[in-house]
């Protein structure tokens, strides 16, 4: 995205989000007319300088903690409120070395975090306290000179725990944090900061993206209800040469993960020295619309867990960064000093070149692990429909009995035949869904070959779709929302999906029930396209229209034309909205020939066949058991063609004796699951 657009983002969330604040929409502003100009320098580490000061058990207790019943040395967050003046000396210190942005004192500033300390309740004061003094600091900069802008970035950590990472070794379906846990700890933690003042949030270090995820939902939910608006930053850790974040991502997949939380600008800190981030920086800066920024460590951490690289060796090569034109913002992590940071700063002041993020093609993009792009010229993106336990006897069977890693096989199954994106649905009278659900998605974000694929989570209740949601880490697909409950249930549950990182189907739904002619499908699926994209926001590439797949041939006149009236709606869609998707349950075609797997798979290939041609972009099917189009016998599939496009009065009759006659020579596959 041009910084232009960048612009026009904000003030079309601003007409959404009306109750914006006037001093954020001007920060933004002045950002992006600095960042129009040269690259902006971060601060270095708050431990670093620190730890020369060799603070013991009383320092960091003051006088308000005397009596406190667990040891405190090493809370390092803490200090903003016991030894204010320290932490004000190290922010002028990188103030002074040229930082145009100081980070917060609240790295662990959670109640997750301040836990370990029995600290949980003063969470709320030590992010307000770390606040004031930052911008204390960066007032008294401001002071000095006038001319230089200078910025506060309440910065926010990945806490103790991980939420799609298992921490007990007998059961990987457990967590030690669950998103709701994060939303809560996060939203407490950026309350504090704004209400001490920062001029930005930086939702930093984050090893795992459904952590991040939570603190981009928690942080977008405070703006949404009306608290003052800041630029949101996120940055992110690759780990190791692998080139993946600890919970498994790729730097594409990290950054589809996270594109939908309105973010100011994205990252990577952390973890690796300056030299080991190359490939992932320039990658990143290949991809992202927005500001990129990188703050490495000072070399990867040697035998006494210290830090070697000198603030020469990190200046040249950030500078060589710079000026490739990867950076918008850089400054330093876990090792860095005011030395460092000043001599990256004049390292990119002499060769830096400006970084001008591009807006990139308007494709839809899923992510587990890895990410799922759907290109026009690629191919018809495959839905594995068999992890549902309304569609499957066997997975609704293992799920019972709670055989999940069975049941896991199911899904690995599904992939192995082809499948791009797993559909996962629970809903069964007997299950307690949501728990059901979230186990199984536990579960399957520990098996990385099925992790790696994006998630369609299925359900017919909102709350069992958003317990899904909570569970995956990748951008995933809510299925599904409509107009049937009416706009306003409508419109809430697409704005949840899309704090959520998801994209949606929609059903053609409306107050009045299911669409099943060509007319009404588009229209209402037209409606719903409008009130998602210019009322919610949403961006179409994250819209997958389903204008329903129903079952013919089942003797009932009406039914007919179920066949022929979607794939007409798909070709006109795909007219009108170019950008979204369409897509639809294909197994439902053939109910009325449950028992005969092979006329139904006839018939799915037929009906694909013709879809696809109609514009079809993806579709739930039984991934590995799809006949190709080619090489079904002549006369089955003039049958079948008949019966799909309605072709005589009496196709279905001509179809079920054929069908009848046929069976013994062709059902192999019936009573296998
Ligand atoms: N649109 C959207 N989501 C959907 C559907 C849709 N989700 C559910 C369904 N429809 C798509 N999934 C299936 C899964 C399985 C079958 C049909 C649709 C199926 N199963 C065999 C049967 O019922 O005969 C069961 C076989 C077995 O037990 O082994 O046909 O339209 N958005």
């Amino acid at each position: 995205m041009s910084r232009r657009s960048t612009k026009c983002n904000i003030e079309k969330e601003s007409t959404i989000f009306r109750k914006s604040h006037p001093d954020t929409i001007e920060t933004h502003h002045q950002l992006d007319r600095l960042l129009a100009e040269r690259i902006l320098i971060i601060d270095g580490a708050m431990g670093s300088v620190l730890q020369g000061h060799a603070l013991d058990e009383a320092d960091f207790r003051g006088d308000e903690f005397r009596d406190h019943s667990v040891a405190l040395r090493g809370d390092l967050d803490l200090l903003s409120i016991t030894q204010p003046d320290l932490i004000a000396q190290v922010h002028r210190q990188y103030l002074d070395a040229g930082a145009d942005i100081i980070e917060t004192n609240t790295f662990n500033a959670t109640s997750i975090s301040q836990s370990d300390y029995g600290l949980q309740d003063r969470v709320y004061d030590i992010n307000v306290a770390a606040a004031k003094i930052a911008k204390r600091a960066s007032a008294d900069a401001m002071k000095a000179d006038p001319t230089r802008p200078r910025f506060v970035a309440g910065a926010m950590g990945p806490t103790t725990r991980s939420a799609s990472v298992a921490s007990d070794v007998s059961d990987p379906s457990f967590r030690s944090v669950t998103f709701d846990d994060l939303v809560e700890a996060y939203g407490e933690q950026a309350r504090g900061l704004l209400d001490g003042g920062v001029d930005l949030l930086l939702v930093e270090t984050q090893i795992d993206t459904l952590n991040l995820k939570a603190a981009l939902f928690a942080i977008n939910a405070l703006f949404d209800r009306g608290m003052r608006r800041v630029p949101l930053m996120a940055s992110f850790c690759i780990v190791d040469a692998s080139g993946r974040t600890l919970s498994g991502q790729t730097v594409e997949a990290c950054w589809t993960s996270i594109r939908h939380g309105d973010l100011y600008s994205v990252g990577i800190n952390c973890a690796l020295g300056a030299t080991e981030l190359r490939p992932y920086i320039e990658e990143l800066s290949a991809i992202a619309h927005i500001p990129v920024t990188c703050y490495p460590n000072a070399g990867l951490p040697n035998e006494m867990g210290g830090y070697d690289d000198t603030p020469e060796h990190m200046a040249e090569v950030l500078g060589d960064f710079a000026e490739e034109g990867w950076l918008n913002m850089v400054g330093g992590c876990c090792g860095t000093t005011p030395e460092h940071i000043a001599a990256i700063s004049e390292a990119v002041e002499l060769r830096g070149n400006l970084r001008v993020p591009h807006p990139g093609e308007p494709l839809s993009r899923f992510s587990g692990l890895e990410t799922f792009t759907v290109r026009p010229d690629g191919n018809f993106t495959m839905v594995g429909e068999r992890t549902n336990v309304t569609g499957s006897r066997k997975f609704a069977r293992l799920v019972r009995q709670e055989k999940y890693e069975e049941a896991l096989h199911v899904a690995r199954q599904q992939i192995e035949g082809g499948a791009n994106i797993i559909d996962v649905n629970m809903d069964e009278g007997l299950l307690d869904s949501e728990r059901a659900m979230t186990t199984f998605l536990n579960l399957v974000a520990s098996e990385p070959d099925i992790a790696a694929t994006p998630l369609m989570i299925d359900s017919s209740s909102w709350p069992v779709i958003e317990a899904g949601l909570k569970c995956a880490q990748g951008k995933g697909i809510a299925n599904s929302i409509s107009l049937k409950e009416g706009e306003e249930v409508f419109k809430s549950q697409a704005q949840l999906a899309r704090r959520y990182g998801a994209a949606v189907v929609v059903m053609a739904f409306d107050e009045e029930g299911q669409a099943t002619d060509t007319d009404h499908k588009v229209e209402i699926l037209s409606r719903s396209y409008r009130i998602l994209t210019e009322e919610i926001g949403m961006d179409p590439t994250d819209i997958i229209f389903d204008p329903n797949i129903l079952t013919v041939a089942t003797g009932i006149e009406e039914h007919d034309d179920y066949a022929v009236n979607f794939i007409e709606a798909v070709r006109r869609l795909k007219e009108r909205h170019p950008l979204a998707k369409v897509s639809g349950g294909v197994s439902n075609i053939s109910f009325s020939f449950r028992g005969n797997d092979h006329i139904r798979e006839v018939m799915h290939a037929a009906f694909l066949y013709h879809a696809i041609q109609a514009g079809l972009d993806m579709g739930i099917v039984n991934a590995g058991q799809l006949a190709i189009y080619e090489d079904i016998d002549p006369e089955t599939l003039a049958k079948v063609e008949d019966v799909l496009f309605n072709r005589h009065p009496d196709a279905t009759e001509r179809l079920l004796e054929f069908a009848e006659a046929s069976k013994g020579a062709v059902t192999e596959r019936t009573g296998k699951d």
